[in-house]
């Protein structure tokens, strides 16, 4: 692992994703201090969060349609869309960035979900829209001209924002380390099945213990 080269991208960590918030996950919140810990670390060359940012009546919103609830699966643009409670909407409390997290340590932050007929899990590229695209967001020429090849992923949920973001970063060249210990599901029934699915994309797992460790050899 080269210092210079790698990257931390933190992964929609703010509080509609945390116990209590819009849209929880479970235990999100014992993220937070590992996750603070790796980012006043001197183990990246880089950090980068996302952010999710919807306007009101998002597509991905089950109050936008009518007669569906909230965790229902609706056919959007040809692909799968599951429909959320209202969450990280623009300027709300419960989107801003974690207010315990050191965020004046990251370069960058990646805002996405803001095209209001058009979902984005991941930081690199939107989820399909109606052409049947998936637009980019600029964050892989961001990291490359940075001098980035190696990323290490982090943050909520696990198994959605998390999960597309590592998969996409396979896919634009880079190598993937996925900090399963600083991540949590939306559904984690799912997390064995999702293990194995990341390791055939080629993403490597570890955790945060293990790359800690790693800042002894610097
Ligand atoms: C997320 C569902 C909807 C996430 C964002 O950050 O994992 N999940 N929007
Ligand atoms: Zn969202």
């Amino acid at each position: 692992m080269n210092h210079q080269h790698s990257a931390l991208l933190l992964v929609d960590i703010q509080p509609d994703f945390m116990p209590g918030g819009a849209l929880a996950v479970e235990g999100g919140d014992e993220i937070v201090e590992p996750v603070r810990h790796l980012m006043n670390s001197n183990l990246f060359g880089l950090l980068v969060a996302t952010q999710d940012w919807h306007p009101p009546g998002h597509i991905s919103f089950a109050s936008s349609h009518t007669a569906r609830k909230p965790f229902e699966t609706i056919e959007l643009y040809d692909h799968p869309q599951t429909l959320w409670p209202d969450h990280c909407v623009q300027g709300s409390a419960g989107a801003q960035l974690h207010p315990e997290l050191p965020w004046d340590k990251v370069a960058a932050i990646i805002r996405k979900g803001m095209d209001p007929q058009c979902d984005s899990y991941s930081g690199f590229r939107n989820n399909w829209n109606i052409n049947g695209e998936r637009p980019p967001t600029g964050l892989a020429g961001y990291l490359r001209e940075r001098g980035i090849s190696e990323v290490y992923v982090c943050g909520l949920a696990r198994d959605i924002c998390v999960r597309w973001t590592a998969e996409d970063a396979v896919d634009a060249g880079f190598r993937v380390n996925f900090l399963w210990d600083i991540t949590r599901s939306v559904n984690p029934n799912d997390d064995q099945a999702l293990r194995q699915a990341l390791i055939n994309r080629g993403v490597i797992l570890t955790n945060q213990a293990t790359v800690s460790a790693r800042s002894r050899n610097y």
